[in-house]
């Protein structure tokens, strides 16, 4: 069995990040460790008056007691991290914990062009030297463009754009880039990815919803590394992912009352429909 750590927070209520990835990693049948960096009451979007208590202080500690035991990963994930010091730990993490790991760096700071409440402007940056680290990172476009420091464009952008952003993500350090969000027509959302060893874009896409739910990219990332941990390769975990992230948003918005995030539980048996067929070809 395949095992992995996940270090991101737990937003008790609205799923996202932790809540999101435990149970898909673990539907997809691997082991998944946990490092929570904050407990908040809601995630921080659409929400007002939500609580936040930072963990930073426990992740050393916890980091410490995994190498005495040892412990070894065959992957390292993370997203949500709450401040700067978090980005200086996961580096060391990176170190103590990465030799034969595939290091999985979600950049979660923002969406539609804006970073999410509570992160500094020069968080991007710092994330940016993270993610320099990574095997993979999945960033959408408004973390791209914040890490790089170059201007977002909602829409109507052309494949230069996507492709010079692709290159300037690489450039960084990162040895595969994944780009969510990516478009170019109005029905249509999907993916750009730049692999290591290869200059050729793959682009994936499907329907474009034009609704917008919260933890819809953590269920995104979760599932490409479940995929991976699944020995599929990177562009079969990325079908997957957003095929799977298209079909809990669509099966969410029949309910019109349900806003927080997807109703993605009940898709479960999709997912694991879709894995079976691409590990079957
Ligand atoms: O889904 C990303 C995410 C993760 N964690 C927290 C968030 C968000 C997005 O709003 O607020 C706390």
């Amino acid at each position: 069995m395949k095992k992995v750590v996940t270090i991101q927070d737990i937003s008790c209520f609205g799923k996202c990040s932790l809540t999101v990835a435990l149970p898909i990693l673990s539907a997809m049948g691997i082991e998944t460790a946990i490092i929570p960096t904050a407990i908040l009451s809601t995630h921080t979007g659409g929400f007002t008056g939500y609580t936040f208590r930072d963990l930073t202080e426990d992740i050393k500690p916890i980091a410490d007691h995994w190498k005495s035991i040892p412990l070894s990963f065959q992957a390292i994930y993370t997203g949500y991290l709450g401040s700067s010091k978090q980005l200086a730990i996961m580096e060391q993490f990176f170190d103590d914990f990465g030799d034969k790991a595939c290091l999985f760096v979600d950049p979660v700071m923002g969406d539609k062009g804006k970073l999410y409440a509570g992160f500094a402007p020069d968080f991007p940056l710092q994330m940016a030297r993270l993610c320099a680290k990574a095997d993979i990172i999945v960033p959408n476009l408004t973390e791209a463009c914040a890490m790089l420091n170059v201007p977002y464009i909602d829409e109507g952008y052309t494949k230069e754009y996507i492709e010079d952003i692709l290159d300037k993500l690489r450039a960084l350090g990162a040895k595969n880039v994944v780009l969510t969000g990516v478009s170019f027509q109005p029905d249509a959302l999907g993916i750009a990815l730049l692999q290591e060893d290869c200059d050729q874009v793959y682009y994936y896409f499907n329907e474009k919803i034009p609704i917008s739910l919260h933890g819809t990219g953590d269920l995104f990332a979760s599932c490409v590394l479940g995929g991976l941990m699944n020995d599929l390769s990177l562009q079969k975990s990325l079908q997957i992912a957003v095929d799977f992230t298209v079909t809990s948003i669509r099966h969410t918005i029949t309910d019109p009352d349900y806003r927080y995030s997807t109703k993605f539980e009940e898709c479960i048996p999709a997912l694991l429909d879709m894995l079976a067929k691409h590990s079957n070809q």
